[in-house]
């Protein structure tokens, strides 16, 4: 729940348990935290910004702690509002009763605990960031790769928002134009030629589609690639599974259906998350057990963002893996990324016929491992040289299909074509409205809501 009241709130901002310090972070106006600065420290003048060493007393005088005291006055703080920080002892009680006491003194004020995500909240509310960047926020603490934590803090600095902004006034100066072309009918078809309407239309569509292409590595950076194995049984899933881990994850026999339920793993390759799931063998089975798993193997291929369909070269039962694509087609989801990859081929005699699309590996010798690698880090854009720019979320790539849409209907009729200029312009309208969502512009409260519950308390 967002509250957009005027209460002051307050939250440990450091991590819950131990440590040397522990952060207490107080929000609200600058007259809120003044009176709050008096009751707490009396006669204290504060120099905004500055780090005051002083003793925070319980109700007695008795002293609680000696803290850091900062005092951030509006609107040059976090929140953008006045804002006090202790950084007291990081014991969890001496935290607790410094909490506790402030709240006491606070209480004529209606200081209260703030909700999750509260300080970015208002610092969104106060202009000082924008929701892509308030995300950021959110994704560089949760951020578990070096390169994810990078990118985030790109995020953070406006990178994706800039860029978004750019097209963004791109198709308001477009949109302008149009516009002002109505005013004179007969000349459209000029003015349509002289301003390049066209043209730049194509140009705002290009853009668009790079920067869709970064947010997706940016999205892959932060939520990971969801990878799965699916083949007929015993074709080696498990024990490729168990060679892209470096360690016996999955057990590994000769027995068809050895592998009942899904198997899930993470690597990190090279800062490229990688959620690998391995599954029972799809085959046509009257196994109560076995049938449950083959349900949730297609279960996974339905959610995956590359889907690794292994055969293995011994593998003399065409119809079985017949089978086994058919299961993975029908369940398909549209821009999945789909690998044939060929096991066993250590135990090939002669000269192997490749096919020139699938991947051709050894489990049990290692050999072409590197190229699965290779190939999933290409698939993610991380191939040579290719870095994450920022962060995104899906929310983000939702926002560019929507803007990619209204453009391409315009692109694909011609402005002063078969495309009446009123038309364009709505079009250009919605186009704008959908990338300035990025920044949280237009953004209902809903969806605010929700963003901002699945940040931490306290921050
Ligand atoms: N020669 C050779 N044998 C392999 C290779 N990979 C796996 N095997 C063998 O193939 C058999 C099946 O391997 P698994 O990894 O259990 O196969 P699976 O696809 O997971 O099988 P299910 O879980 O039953 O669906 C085992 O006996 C493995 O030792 C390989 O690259 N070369
Ligand atoms: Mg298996």
């Amino acid at each position: 729940m967002l509250n957009n009241d005027r209460q002051p709130i307050i939250a440990l901002a450091s991590a819950a348990g131990v440590g040397g310090i522990g952060v207490i972070r107080i929000s609200g106006s600058n007259v809120q935290i003044d009176a709050l600065c008096g009751l707490l420290f009396p006669g204290q003048v504060f120099q905004p910004r500055y780090a005051h060493l002083l003793s925070v007393r319980d109700g007695e005088g008795n002293v609680i702690d000696r803290a850091i005291v900062l005092r951030f006055v509006g609107p040059h703080s976090y929140t953008g509002e006045g804002v006090l920080e202790i950084q007291a002892h990081g014991g969890s009680a001496v935290l607790q009763l410094i909490m506790d006491r402030v709240l006491e003194v606070g209480k004529p004020l209606e200081l209260r605990h703030a909700n999750p995500g509260e300080f970015t909240f208002r610092s969104f509310m106060h202009g000082r960031i924008d929701l892509a960047q308030a995300e950021a926020v959110s994704d560089l603490i949760s951020a578990s790769t070096g390169s994810a934590a990078r990118a985030a803090a790109r995020s953070l600095q406006g990178v994706f928002s800039q860029r978004a902004q750019g097209i963004c006034h791109q198709i308001l100066e477009l949109r302008a134009y149009i516009e002002a072309t109505l005013d004179f009918p007969e000349e459209e078809i000029d003015f349509v030629r002289d301003g390049h309407v066209n043209e730049k239309i194509k140009s705002i569509g290009v853009q668009i589609d790079e920067l869709t292409c970064s947010a997706m590595r940016g999205k892959v950076l932060r939520d990971g690639l969801k990878v799965i194995l699916v083949g007929s049984p015993n074709v080696g899933k498990s024990s490729i599974m168990n060679a892209l881990a470096g360690e016996d994850v999955a057990i590994v026999t000769d027995i068809a259906g050895t592998t009942r339920d899904r198997i899930s793993y993470t690597l990190n390759l090279d800062g490229l998350t990688v959620n690998l799931v391995d599954t029972a063998g799809l085959r046509e089975t009257t196994d109560t057990v076995e049938r449950i798993g083959i349900e949730r193997t297609l279960e996974s291929v339905r959610d995956a963002d590359v889907i690794l369909h292994l055969t293995s070269l011994n593998q003399d039962d065409a119809t079985a893996d017949e089978q086994a694509l058919e299961m993975v087609r029908q369940n398909i989801r549209e821009g999945v990324t789909y690998l044939r990859v060929i096991n066993k081929i250590d135990l090939s005699k002669g000269d192997l016929q490749k096919q020139p699309e699938a991947l051709y590996v050894s489990a049990k010798t290692g050999e072409g491992i590197e190229q699965i690698v290779h190939k999933l880090k290409q698939t993610a854009g991380f191939g040579e040289g290719a870095q994450g720019e920022f962060l995104a979320r899906t929310r983000h790539l939702d926002c560019l299909a929507r803007a990619r849409e209204h453009i391409a209907v315009v692109e694909s009729v011609g402005v002063g074509l078969g495309m009446g200029l009123e038309i364009a312009a709505e079009e250009l309208r919605l186009a704008a409205r959908a990338l300035s969502d990025i920044g949280g512009e237009t953004v209902d409260e809903d969806i605010l809501g929700l963003i901002f519950s699945k940040f931490c308390i306290g921050k």
